[in-house]
């Protein structure tokens, strides 16, 4: 590995620095940033940093540079990540997936779009059309995901809001023959809100600002997002070319996926559906509430379909069960209705995202045919989530994407150190493991049953009514004042960066995050009425129609509290966890450099946290402490064979194990090697340093041997 770049670039794998200490990782990483050698190993994990430029590491000649080679050949790349999880799913048969990890900006969803570009082009050689269909709806599921599931925040321009796991299906060939989108809890609260400075989700802006005048005139619409109450703030920030474009893009994604024209025009009226919502204001009629613009209110109608009487009534009123299974209307108050009517537009955006993720699952889904012909079909799963995030003020949603980042650095902690313990314990070799600092007490304080803050939070929910944020947060100090990564204002009076009555604060793995308890409870239980339910169960758009099955539902019939957010996300994620773990994995640690986007700039506090919470030191140390290389004997000798004369140019010895073992011991290197089952680990780099030098001296040598053999031979 080590001649495949100069010094000036630093080392190519952690594990070959002088010491591992936080001073030498640092400088490496800033040096090779700074060169814009942007990856580097530990081993087999890839660490990147976030390059904030374009650099040219990415097209047809690195594919073919990366294409079938192994992973210390060629210098560290995503592409030799996702070469080593395609060759193990093909070669072995093995379901493996890559999870790519880091806070938000970090470049996570960049690096899982480059993953899925390489696998793509490295397969299919014999262009057939179904696996080519089936790569391009998967490579332009990305541009649609991204449109309907990412905004701007003050951390990424580009911030994922949604968990996204993708599985790919490979038939026994190794090409692609399907596949299968998981999505993960969107943060739908930005639909009626964003921070200072942030915007929603970019359809809205696409519409708005790519849309030919013809059409928003049809959903009545005007083209300045400042005019409409959800994507007012976002207003400012509007890169209007960029949304134009993005608009046109998405429009011809979508074609490719194969939503029907109808589909698409649905997709466009819901999303007018609830830019209109959010406009639609209450005044006080008597008792109770009335709509103030009937204009608007019969757009409404017409966008989703719905008959304006139903519409205006769902609105207004709600319909409760009274005693004796008797049904009466009873009319909200402008405060509730304008509650309401916001729930409505987070619902309604919510199931038009999961419909889009399942009509895109639809397109791809692995045929049945093919695995019963050729056997079990193999995945690679790819993970790109949502990063951990610290905002100004932090709410249900961040603690939600920061829980999901613990789990995922829990399952980092285990899966690194069972990895290498298993294949120690696989060879027969003899290990001893590394302290690791454990953040399972943060998992624990979130999710443990009847204890945890998921479960006090459900406590809470049930006893609704009552029970206020505030007064939940009284519960928390009360039952988890002691723990040791929870603290409360209450609890901790003199600190001042808090608020009495409704922070909390959590020492996550990746620094303290303090919470707004404002809203956890509703956001949680997540209420929404029936009655919209059912109007739109009853709309004549088909579209819309599907994505309310339970509208069918009377209201006498919903007596079943559902499960709430917070435990719905908790089952997710553990299901996530475990789907993993039982999969062959490759990690990919991103790095943001620094918080100002800058190429340039690398922001040595900023990253030094990073590299600390990540665990990178310990990593490389696992790596080292065991055996930092290990190849299986063949591939060994066929590199090294020429450095002894006992192997060199063919050994004559029973097998590869005992003509490496001459090799070495030759050498001198006995001490510093063991010999597995299959493969031969080597302790320290420099025992390969001195091959490889040895190697590099002698192949003038060779060559020039074998160019006098060959004008002999003339
Ligand atoms: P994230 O997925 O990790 O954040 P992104 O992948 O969206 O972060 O990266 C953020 C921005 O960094 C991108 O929009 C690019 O401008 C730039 N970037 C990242 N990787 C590269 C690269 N390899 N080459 C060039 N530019 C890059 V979040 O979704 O917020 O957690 O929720
Ligand atoms: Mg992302």
């Amino acid at each position: 590995m080590a001649e495949l770049e100069g010094p000036e670039f630093g080392k190519a794998d952690f594990v070959l620095l002088d010491e591992v200490t936080m001073e030498q990782f640092l400088e490496n990483l800033r040096r090779r940033f700074l060169q814009g050698r942007i990856y580097t190993y530990i081993g087999e994990v890839v660490v990147a940093v976030n390059p904030y430029r374009t650099l040219e590491l990415y097209g047809p000649p690195a594919v073919e540079r990366y294409r079938g080679r192994e992973l210390y050949e060629r210098p560290p790349h995503l592409f030799a990540l996702a070469d080593a999880a395609y060759k193990a799913m093909k070669r072995r048969a093995k379901d493996t997936c890559i999870v790519i990890s880091g806070e938000s900006g970090a470049g996570k969803t960049e690096a899982s779009k480059y993953i899925m570009q390489y696998i793509a082009a490295i397969t299919n050689p014999t262009q057939r059309a179904e696996v080519e269909r089936v790569k391009n709806v998967l490579l332009k599921s990305n541009c649609v995901l991204e449109a309907f599931g990412n905004a701007k925040t003050n951390r990424n321009d580009n911030s994922s809001r949604f968990g996204k796991y993708m599985d790919i299906n490979f038939d026994f060939k190794g090409d692609p023959t399907g596949g299968h989108i998981h999505n993960y809890l969107l943060e739908k609260s930005r639909i009626l809100q964003q921070q200072p400075g942030e915007r929603n989700f970019h359809a809205f802006y696409q519409l708005l600002l790519g849309a030919p005048a013809a059409l928003l005139a049809s959903l009545h619409l005007c083209r300045d997002p400042g005019a409409y109450r959800y994507t007012r703030e976002g207003a400012q920030g509007s890169a209007c070319g960029d949304d134009a474009d993005g608009y046109r893009a998405v429009e011809e994604a979508m074609a490719v996926i194969g939503f029907s024209p109808e589909e698409m025009g649905s997709v466009r009226r819901i999303l007018a559906t609830i830019l209109h919502l959010g406009n639609v204001g209450f005044v006080a009629e008597g008792e109770t509430a009335a709509v103030e613009d009937a204009a608007r209110l019969s757009a409404l109608a017409e966008l989703t379909a719905t008959a304006p009487g139903s519409l205006r009534q769902a609105l207004l009123t709600r319909t409760v069960a009274a005693g004796g299974g008797e049904l009466i209307e009873k009319g909200h108050s402008p405060k509730e209705a304008a509650y309401a009517r916001d729930a409505c537009a987070k619902a309604v955006y919510e199931r038009l995202f999961c419909w889009i993720v399942g009509r895109i699952n639809a397109s791809i889904a692995a045929h049945d045919y093919d695995v019963r012909l050729h056997g079990k079909s193999t995945v690679i799963g790819v993970l790109d989530i949502y990063g951990f995030e610290i905002f100004d003020t932090n709410s249900f949603e961040q603690f939600c994407i920061n829980y999901c980042n613990e789990k995922l650095q829990q399952l980092f902690i285990e899966l690194i150190l069972r990895q290498e313990q298993a294949e120690y314990q696989r060879e027969g070799i003899a290990w001893q493991s590394i302290e690791y600092f454990s953040n399972e007490p943060i998992v624990e304080l979130v999710e443990q049953p009847h204890r945890g803050i998921l479960a006090l939070l459900d406590e809470a929910c049930l006893a609704a009514g009552t029970v206020t944020d505030p007064l939940f947060l009284a519960s928390m100090d009360a039952r988890l004042g002691r723990h040791p990564h929870y603290t409360s204002r209450k609890l901790c009076p003199t600190d001042k960066t808090m608020e009495f009555n409704r922070d909390f604060r959590i020492k996550h793995y990746a620094g303290d995050v303090t919470y707004s308890v404002e809203g956890f409870l509703d956001k949680n239980k997540d209420t929404l009425f029936q009655d919209f339910k059912r109007l739109f169960y009853n709309s004549a758009d088909p579209v819309l129609r599907a994505m309310w099955p339970d509208g069918e539902q009377s209201i006498t019939e919903v007596t079943k509290r559902p499960l709430t957010t917070g435990t719905l996300f908790k089952n997710s994620m553990v299901a996530l966890v475990e789907n993993l773990a039982s999969k062959e994995p490759y990690y990919v640690r991103c790095i943001k450099p620094n918080d100002q986007k800058s190429p340039t700039l690398f922001d040595e506090e900023r990253c030094r946290h990073q590299v600390s919470y990540l665990g990178l030191l310990e990593n490389v140390r696992v790596r080292r402490a065991g055996f930092a290389y290990r190849q299986p004997y063949h591939r060994f000798l066929l590199r090294y064979k020429m450095t002894c004369e006992y192997t060199w140019p063919n050994h004559l010895m029973a097998t590869d194990r005992e003509a490496t073992q001459a090799l070495l011991e030759q050498h001198g290197f006995q001490d510093d090697v063991a010999y597995g089952h299959t493969k031969v680990f080597i302790r320290t780099p420099r025992t390969l340093f001195c091959l490889e030098q040895e190697r590099a001296q002698l192949i003038p040598i060779i060559v020039l041997l074998l160019q006098k053999a060959w004008r002999g031979a003339l």
